[in-house]
């Protein structure tokens, strides 16, 4: 008899960590959230609900199961000391990399990934980075703070100049925020993402609000006029030829949901995120 049991990993995310060529991290850092926090319970309730699809997807033909993937858990992060968790994230992200392992970052608020792009930049000079979002995030500061979920997109602009990101579903920013975006060239649209990022290390971030609230009610900050799921997979597939190099999943807010229609659908996204963009056998 095949014995199987479930576990508190992510779906089929139980390789080793040593013969693992991907690595789910969850960094439960809930600090600046402005209107709704409760994204620090995000990570586990993904992985809980993961459990909920098949490791099997019809819409790429793939199988987790096929992925040699390492669930390492949730890193313990200081909620106060906001700087000192970018910092933690950023020293596991860099211990990964240099492993030449893939990233799957589980949020937590947007500010880890200005964690994972400090990692990264060392590594890969030349990066890009994609945002699906519905908000710019492109405030210089935000209540005082010019590290904040409100500003990451600012911050990661500030290290690899405007012209490095793509954001794509933005509709939501301030008149300056907007302006600041246009001037730096990062509104972008599928074709001319597909254009910038050919051939270029890509990381990806998705904030789960980019989504319609109709989908994906449980978010931090949650913005009418999103995506449909389909919509947002179609846009991922389109994007599937880019060479992503790691990804992270946002602000997904579980107690803002008590039917848990949104933990599935992120859950889902991240399956097929990793579907996509993961390598299957050989590291790169
Ligand atoms: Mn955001």
């Amino acid at each position: 008899m095949d014995l199987q049991f479930s576990s508190r990993s992510f779906l089929a995310a139980h390789a080793p960590y040593d013969k693992s060529t991907a690595v789910v991290i969850g960094c439960p850092l809930d600090s600046t959230s402005s209107f709704r926090s409760g994204t620090r319970f995000a990570p586990q309730a993904i992985r809980d609900a993961s459990w909920g699809l098949e490791t099997y997807s019809l819409l790429s033909n793939k199988d987790l199961d096929d992925l040699e993937i390492c669930d390492a858990g949730d890193i313990l992060l200081p909620q106060v000391n906001v700087e000192g968790a970018l910092e933690l994230i950023q020293g596991y992200l860099e211990t990964v990399i240099r492993a030449k392992k893939f990233p799957i970052l589980l949020g937590g608020e947007h500010l880890i990934s200005l964690s994972a792009v400090r990692a990264l930049i060392k590594y890969y000079p030349n990066l890009l980075v994609i945002q699906l979002d519905a908000h710019a995030d492109l405030r210089q500061e935000y209540l005082g703070d010019i590290l904040s979920h409100a500003t990451v997109m600012r911050r990661i602009a500030d290290i690899l100049g405007g012209e490095n990101i793509c954001q794509l579903g933005i509709r939501s920013g301030t008149k300056e925020e907007i302006q600041a975006a246009r001037i730096m060239g990062s509104l972008a649209q599928v074709p001319e993402t597909l254009q910038r990022a050919a051939g270029r290390p890509v990381y990806l971030t998705v904030d789960l609000d980019v989504l319609d609230p109709a989908v994906a009610p449980g978010v931090g900050t949650p913005e009418p006029g999103g995506l449909t799921f389909v919509e947002c997979i179609t846009l991922i597939s389109q994007l599937s030829s880019l060479r992503v190099i790691g990804f992270d999943v946002v602000e997904l807010s579980p107690p803002y949901d008590p039917t848990q229609q949104s933990v599935m659908a992120a859950a889902k996204l991240i399956r097929e995120l990793i579907l996509h963009f993961c390598p299957a056998n050989t590291l790169r």
